[in-house]
């Protein structure tokens, strides 16, 4: 057992029942010439979350803790690619065409990997999915029932669109989602500031948000 220290209270987790889950830290979003900087997005917003990823990621391989990493992405042909998602931005910038650091959004491009900072390890889980939220359309709550999982500590990005919308899809499932804050970016300071508040707003409506030093601390 080990108790996190978490706004909007502390919160005792059963660490053989936790998962750390890192969503989306792909390279298009964070790396200097990948597609996210090719939108006009400031990726340094971003840079500023691995440090503290990597702290909880060392904490919890350590403590012998479940890792899953989630990916944002499509298969090659955009057969699990709405229309929607797909037509959405200019022609050039949308899903599937050619990006710096090949195909964007496309699962097997090198943009659309994990940075090598936050690499998997042989036994970590990646989770390839097609939505925001990581447990649309993806086996997530099948690894997460047969592992036994009560409670999930949430990290990545985006604060206010992944990692929300898969605290969101969480919370609704009835796992404890504990929001990492530190080790959350977004391009937008102002969404990842609101993004954290509405987590645990109203007694955590959402969950907990807590920070990087004080998981690894609990987890030590
Ligand atoms: C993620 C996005 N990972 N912002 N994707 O948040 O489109």
């Amino acid at each position: 057992m080990a108790v996190i220290e978490a706004e909007p209270g502390a919160i005792r987790i059963d660490v053989g029942r936790t998962a750390l889950v890192i969503i989306d830290m792909q390279r298009d979003f964070l790396e200097p010439g990948g597609f996210g900087e090719t939108l006009g997005n400031d990726v340094s917003l971003l840079a500023k979350a691995i440090g503290p990823c990597k702290a909880v990621l060392s904490a919890a391989r350590a403590a012998g803790m479940l890792v899953i990493h989630t990916r944002e992405g499509h298969r090659p042909d955009l057969s699990d690619a709405p229309p929607a998602k797909v037509n959405r931005g200019s022609p050039s910038h949308r899903i599937g065409a050619p990006g710096p650091m090949g195909r964007i959004l496309i699962r097997g491009e090198p943009g659309q990997d994990i940075i090598p900072e936050l690499y998997p390890i042989a036994g970590e889980v990646v989770i390839d999915k097609p939505g925001k939220g990581a447990f649309y359309a993806t086996d997530l709550g099948l690894v997460l029932q047969n592992k036994d999982i009560d409670t999930l500590l949430v990290c990545g990005v985006t604060t206010e669109v992944c990692v929300h919308t898969t605290v969101r899809e969480g919370n609704d499932r009835g796992f404890r989602c504990v929001v990492v804050g530190d080790a959350c970016g977004s391009y937008f300071p102002e969404f990842h500031e609101v993004g954290l508040r509405m987590v645990k707003a109203q007694g955590g409506i959402f969950g907990w948000v807590s920070d990087s030093a004080k998981v690894a601390g609990a987890l030590a």
